[in-house]
Formats: C-alpha cells, sequence, structure tokens
C-alpha cells in the first residue's frame, strides 16, 4: 500500500465518529484531504464544518459543505486533523501544515480529537520531526535563542525564499533537534514565551483516538 492509499483509507475510516447532522471540526494537511474527499460521499449528512485553515475551507465549500466561523459554534463533537508524529500518549506535533494556530482552536472546541495519520506518523518520543512554532516576527530570533539554550537549532520557514507568512500573519520557526520526553511540560514553557502564539506540541489538546493506516489495515488507538 503507497502512503496515499494508507491516507484514503484513514480518511474514510473517520467517518465512522460523524454523527448526521453534526457540525464538523476539519483539520489541514494531505491526509485531511483524503477525509474531506470521504465527507463529500455523506455531505447530505453534515450540517456544517469549522475550518482550521484556508486551505481546508476552500475544499470544504468546493464539496458544498457550509462553512461557520469558529465563534458561531459552542461545542463540537469531534474534530479529525492529522499529524506529524504521534507518540503513544496520543500527544502530538502538527504544524507542517502552517495552520497549527486554528489547528488548536478548533481542536479546543471538540469533546475527541480524532487523529488520521500513516503508521510512519507513530513515533516513541516526540521530536525527531523538525518543531513548529507560530511566532511573532519581532520576537524571532529571541526565541530562536531561547530554543538553543535547550539544544534546539530553529530556522525561519521560508516560501518562495520569504519568509512563510501564516493565515493570521505571522511567521513560522522550524525547531530540530529536540527530544520532547515530557510534552505537556514542554508546550506549558514554552507558551510562557513573549512572542510565542503557538507551539506545535498537542498535549493539552491530544488526540482522543489515532486511526492509523498500516499495511495490515486501520489501528484504532485510543488515548
Ligand atoms: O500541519 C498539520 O498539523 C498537519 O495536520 C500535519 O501535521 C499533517 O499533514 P499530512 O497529513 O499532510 O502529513
Amino acid at each position: 500500500l503507497t502512503q496515499d492509499e494508507l491516507k484514503a483509507m484513514v480518511g474514510q475510516a473517520a467517518l465512522r465518529y460523524i454523527a448526521p447532522g453534526d457540525i464538523v471540526g476539519v483539520g489541514t494537511g494531505s491526509t485531511v484531504n483524503k477525509f474531506i474527499d470521504a465527507l463529500a460521499t455523506i455531505k447530505d449528512q453534515v450540517r456544517a464544518a469549522v475550518s482550521s485553515s484556508e486551505a481546508s475551507t476552500a475544499r470544504l465549500q468546493a464539496i458544498g459543505i457550509p462553512v461557520l466561523d469558529a465563534n458561531a459554534v459552542e461545542q463540537l463533537s469531534v474534530y479529525v486533523d492529522g499529524a506529524d508524529e504521534i507518540d503513544g500518549h496520543g500527544y502530538m506535533i502538527k504544524g507542517g501544515g502552517a495552520a497549527l494556530t486554528r489547528e488548536k482552536i478548533v481542536a479546543a472546541l471538540a469533546q475527541r480529537f480524532v487523529c488520521i495519520a500513516d503508521e510512519s506518523k507513530r513515533v516513541a518520543t516526540l521530536g525527531q520531526f523538525p518543531l513548529p512554532v507560530e511566532v511573532i516576527p519581532m520576537a524571532a530570533q529571541q526565541i530562536a535563542r531561547r530554543f538553543a539554550a535547550l539544544g534546539g537549532q530553529a530556522t525561519l520557514r521560508l516560501k518562495d525564499g520569504q519568509p512563510l507568512v501564516t493565515d493570521n500573519g505571522q511567521h513560522i520557526l522550524d525547531v530540530h533537534g529536540l527530544r520532547i520526553t515530557d510534552p505537556l511540560a514542554f508546550e506549558s514553557a514554552v507558551n510562557q514565551w513573549p512572542g510565542v502564539v503557538t507551539v506545535g506540541v498537542f498535549a493539552h489538546q491530544k488526540a482522543s483516538v489515532c486511526l492509523l493506516g498500516t499495511a495490515s489495515g486501520v489501528e484504532t488507538l485510543t488515548y
């Protein structure tokens, strides 16, 4: 099975967590794109969606699912999103798609976070994937020095040779060389640093369930 087929398998499997009339929280990335394709097959049962990025909003609108502002919703039953890494507790590194801030906001609205991922995302300890951190541009170097003190090497994410600007108008640092053995404490600590908008550790907003695409089918991991 190709990685693309594994993503399609878990995108389809996530439908079992959608009840008729639901407002669905939708994440960002290539695996979520497969979930959106699957949503199209049951779109009459989906009342609306709350989206975590302009990219996902465009795809949802293209299949005719109304997209609501996050402020219009008090609670979602489910949020479906991918991950760059997920450990044995359901703690994740996210932000590879530069949508981590809105992803964490929409995840915080949901009773259940269903992570959909191919098996390459499962790790024992978070940190092999460079940790995305959304930052206020003027704080980028100060924050990079703080990561250096922890043994991390922060690089400013570029797009077409210029600093990538997120949906929120901020920049992203990708931090290499970290080994995050206590994700809850790490997320809380980095959140305190002036200029940090969002750190791509999802421990306080961890996954409830992970649908993991493997060569022998979909593994359902609960946390
Ligand atoms: O940016 C993100 O957080 C995405 O969800 C990312 O973590 C997963 O993207 P992928 O499904 O394209 O690997």
